[in-house]
């Protein structure tokens, strides 16, 4: 391996790798939104995006401990990098005003008026095609703003029809687009799948 070669090898491996979040269908909304909470408070995260008194000293010397899950905006508070997207608006309003409202980007949301009805074929194929162009938009952009881009997390069901079909077929495209290898880390979803 050239120098030149081998020291950008090194400096992606120190560099911190950036994961995009993305929580589809009503399960989904409800388990990231309380991921994000757990977050905040793991990286002395407030309300409204900034960093606690003491955080920085606390978690570490400078910033890339927040990279991860984490974007810096303009003002330098902290946003999640994340995409909320559900069939109906219902539940995803709920975080729009509830008390997290100043913590996401207007961005990180995306609803449509109807749900699946539980049923995978409409959420992967027909209310679920018209919002898959826009999330695919938006996960694209959330990507190329990062430095070292190194996966992304999901959360959904796997009963609901936006959360089973909109999520595998966002699953789909993702990891063709992104050459990516899907990881299941859970034993009976992985059954499930197989079957
Ligand atoms: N753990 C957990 N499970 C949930 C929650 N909300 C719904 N579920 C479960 O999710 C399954 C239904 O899927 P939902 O996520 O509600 O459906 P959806 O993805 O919104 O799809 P549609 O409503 O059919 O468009 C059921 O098994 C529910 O028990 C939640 O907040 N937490
Ligand atoms: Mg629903």
């Amino acid at each position: 391996m050239s120098l030149s070669v081998w020291i950008l090898f090194s400096i992606n491996l120190i560099r911190m790798r950036e994961i995009v979040n993305i929580h589809v269908g009503q399960a989904g909304v409800r388990m990231g939104h309380a991921c994000w909470e757990l977050f905040c408070r793991e990286h002395n995260i407030q309300l409204d995006g900034t960093v606690s008194e003491n955080g920085f000293q606390e978690l570490s010397a400078d910033n890339t401990m927040y990279s991860s899950f984490f974007s810096g905006d303009s003002k330098g508070n902290y946003r999640p990098r994340s995409l909320f997207v559900d069939l109906e608006p219902s539940i995803i309003d709920e975080i729009r005003i509830g008390s997290h409202r100043n913590l996401f980007d207007s961005q990180c949301f995306l609803s449509e008026k109807e749900d699946a009805s539980n049923v995978f074929y409409i959420g992967a194929y027909t209310a679920g095609a018209s919002v898959k162009e826009d999330a695919l938009n938006k996960i694209r952009r959330l990507t190329e703003n990062c430095d070292n881009p190194g996966g992304f997390i999901f959360t959904h069901s796997i009963s609901g029809g936006t959360g089973s079909g909109l999520g595998q077929s966002l699953k789909l495209i993702i990891h063709i687009k992104y050459q990516s290898k899907a990881l299941h880390f859970s034993p009976p979803l992985k059954i499930l799948i197989l079957s």
